[in-house]
């Protein structure tokens, strides 16, 4: 395929098929598949990406969009001579709209630019993550981020209030234009939100913000036994608005403290850290909270706790959570993103641990997530003498058990990172057939020649 004649509408140096930016641009952070674009684009304007939908069509030639590229479940790998369409150029915020609280954004904003964006006006973007430096608002609607918040925000589903889309027919819309009642039929704006660019791009987003809390505050506890995680997590939730709920094994800690050159942060160490976030906004609200933890200590859920005395040390307690990413690698982990009802996760924390435990008892096993929300991170790390076909390969035989699990939980194969290519396999664990038949159709509506980044989600 000549990409030579994307030069009619989009300017030369905007227009790349060097190896070095297939190389960056070709993948988001799930590494160990093959990439083979044909090129990489990056529009500037809403008429431009019309223009590349139309010259796909007419060319019959696959795009795949991507923004900061930190997605796990390779939803944005050019894999099979596809054009990636890279939003970075379109990045700004245009307008503010301070009686609705709301801002119009493209696509290419990173997330943290927005959130800053929010403080600056005394507000919150409230959609918050580790990979808040890079990743893009485009891609974090595309896959209906989730995060660190969700416990108390939601998913980002919750704050889009209208949606600009190109389809794959080259059409554009404007979604719910920032109403907040709209009953007037489908809601085709939380369609394309979590898409994974099947249906369409994203050019333009309105976001809401809401107020911040006033004194967010963090406390960690060191549990003992698997069971006291949950316990804790009921105990405060009866009391408490949680802004975050999330844990973690001594393992993830470890790495983290490898990895940072942090000390242990509590005197006792134990399996299992719960990281705890409230808005302490009265002293009976810390009373209420130090009242939780003796009595959690008394009932032996937890041995040992802090709570943070200024943003500084918030701040050095969440690096214990959001850092075990970027700590292990180095070590090619295997992701498994999965969830639960909450009133399920107590027995499906035991029922996972006995799956790890006797499938994988060579391997390293790291355990975290915003069990909160009911969702667990699980990242098996490859051991040295494997190779990493050997390594996903054994990865995947577990996957079948792991997942076998999750449906009899009535669970999902994907709570936050999508399901792209690594997950397609397993779809069918968490959607029926009669589901998976309907969205097939509805890509098939908005995309008829199947140029809309094929193959992920289903084929
Ligand atoms: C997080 O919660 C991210 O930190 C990444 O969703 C999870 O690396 C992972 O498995
Ligand atoms: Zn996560």
């Amino acid at each position: 395929m000549n990409v030579d004649s994307l030069t009619q509408f989009i300017e030369n140096d905007r227009v790349k098929t060097d190896a070095e930016s297939f190389e960056t641009y070709g993948k988001d952070w799930t590494k160990h598949i093959a990439i083979n674009p044909i090129a990489i684009v990056f529009p500037k304007t809403t008429k431009e990406v019309i223009s590349l939908v139309n010259w796909a069509r007419q060319n019959k030639v696959a795009l795949v969009p991507s923004g900061g590229r930190t997605g796990l479940s390779g939803a944005a790998t050019a894999s099979n001579r596809e054009i990636v369409v890279s939003f970075e150029k379109m990045n700004r915020i245009l307008n503010f709209n301070e009686f609705d609280q709301c801002v119009t954004v493209e696509p290419g904003v990173i997330t943290e630019t927005l959130q800053n964006y929010a403080k600056d006006k005394g507000l919150l973007f409230p959609v918050d993550f580790a990979s808040r430096g890079s990743s893009q608002i485009g891609g974090n609607i595309a896959t209906n981020a989730g995060g660190i918040n969700v416990v108390r925000y939601g998913l980002i589903r919750q704050w889009v209030t209208s949606l600009e889309v190109v389809t794959g027919e080259g059409k554009v819309m404007q979604l719910n234009k920032s109403l907040v009642k709209n009953a007037s039929g489908y809601d085709l704006r939380q369609l394309f939100i979590g898409s994974e660019g099947t249906l369409g791009f994203i050019t333009q987003a309105e976001i809401a913000f809401t107020r911040p809390p006033e004194n967010p505050t963090v406390l960690l506890f060191a549990v003992p036994e698997l069971d006291g995680v949950m316990k804790i997590y009921h105990a405060f939730k009866k009391r408490f608005s949680l802004l975050a709920f999330e844990m973690f094994t001594d393992v993830a800690k470890n790495y983290v403290m490898r990895h940072t050159g942090q000390g242990e942060p509590l005197e006792e160490s134990t399996p299992y850290y719960v990281i705890i976030e409230i808005d302490n906004t009265s002293e009976t609200e810390i009373e209420a909270a130090m009242e939780i933890f003796e009595s959690s200590m008394e009932n032996g859920w937890l041995v040992d706790g802090t709570v943070s005395q200024s943003a500084q040390q918030s701040q050095d307690l969440w690096r214990l959570r959001e850092d075990i990413t970027e700590a292990t690698s180095a070590w090619e982990p295997y992701k498994n993103d999965v969830s639960v009802r909450i009133s399920k996760v107590p027995e499906f924390l035991t029922s996972v641990d006995q799956v790890l435990k006797s499938e994988y008892p060579d391997f390293e096993t790291v355990w975290f997530g915003h069990i909160g929300d009911g969702n667990l991170h699980i990242n098996i790390l490859k051991p040295a003498n494997l190779t990493s076909e050997e390594f996903i390969k054994s990865c995947h035989r577990v996957d079948e058990i792991l997942f076998e699990k999750i449906e009899s939980f009535g669970g999902s194969v994907s709570a936050e990172h999508g399901v792209g290519l690594t997950k397609k396999p397993y779809l069918h664990h968490t959607r029926s057939p009669e589901e998976i038949t309907y969205m097939k159709a509805i890509k098939a509506i908005f995309d008829p020649d199947g140029i809309m980044n094929p193959g992920k989600i289903f084929d």
